[in-house]
């Protein structure tokens, strides 16, 4: 079961780096979720909210976000930066492979949607806290969640998650893994 859904995780993603469609199929509906946690569930949307506002009110830090049309995954990660302190300035582009060969993001690092952040690349779906430290490297060009990893930010799928690594990209053209997050 566990390997179908993996298959299936994979058809999807491959769809939404061409383009096709966005549907993001596998984010289960809150309906479906069994009625005594829904107020638990209530109150935690009540102090995301709470938190999003404050971090309205403290400085945001703006960052652009180029993807995809109907990439689903990639709204995703928009919505996890900006409930970390983000304001996000979103590009849709007709030609993402070819946006990232423009800012330097190597195919072996690439991703879906690519994000600019005073003149360095967020490639994928890196963690906010990881695209916060990408400002006191001043050695990066960029950091990336090479592919698709299941249970990286904007990537949740039912508890499941891939181990993945947060990769740097040098001024030397080398890579560097800056983070790494165990599966579980
Ligand atoms: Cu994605």
């Amino acid at each position: 079961m566990i390997e179908l859904r993996r298959l299936y995780h994979f058809e999807t993603h491959r769809e939404c780096l061409s383009g096709k469609t966005g549907q993001n199929a596998f984010f289960r509906p809150q309906s479906e979720t069994h009625p005594d946690m829904r107020i638990p569930l209530r109150l935690a949307a009540l102090s995301a909210l709470l938190i999003s506002s404050l971090a309205q009110a403290a400085d945001l830090i703006p960052i652009e976000v180029h993807r995809d049309a109907n990439c689903g995954c990639c709204k995703k990660w928009i919505t996890h930066l900006e409930a970390n302190g983000f304001k996000v300035e979103d590009h849709v582009e007709a030609n993402m492979s070819e946006f990232k060969q423009q800012h330097g993001v190597p195919p072996r690092l690439a991703s879906c949607h690519t994000g600019l952040i005073n003149g360095k690349f967020v490639e994928g779906h890196v963690p906010a806290d990881q695209v916060l430290a990408l400002s006191k490297r001043d050695d990066l060009l960029g950091v990336a969640a090479p592919g698709m990893p299941m249970g990286s930010p904007g990537m949740e799928m039912d508890g499941m998650s891939d181990a993945y690594q947060v990769i740097g990209l040098k001024k030397d053209g080398t890579d560097v893994v800056v983070a790494d997050y165990p599966a579980h």
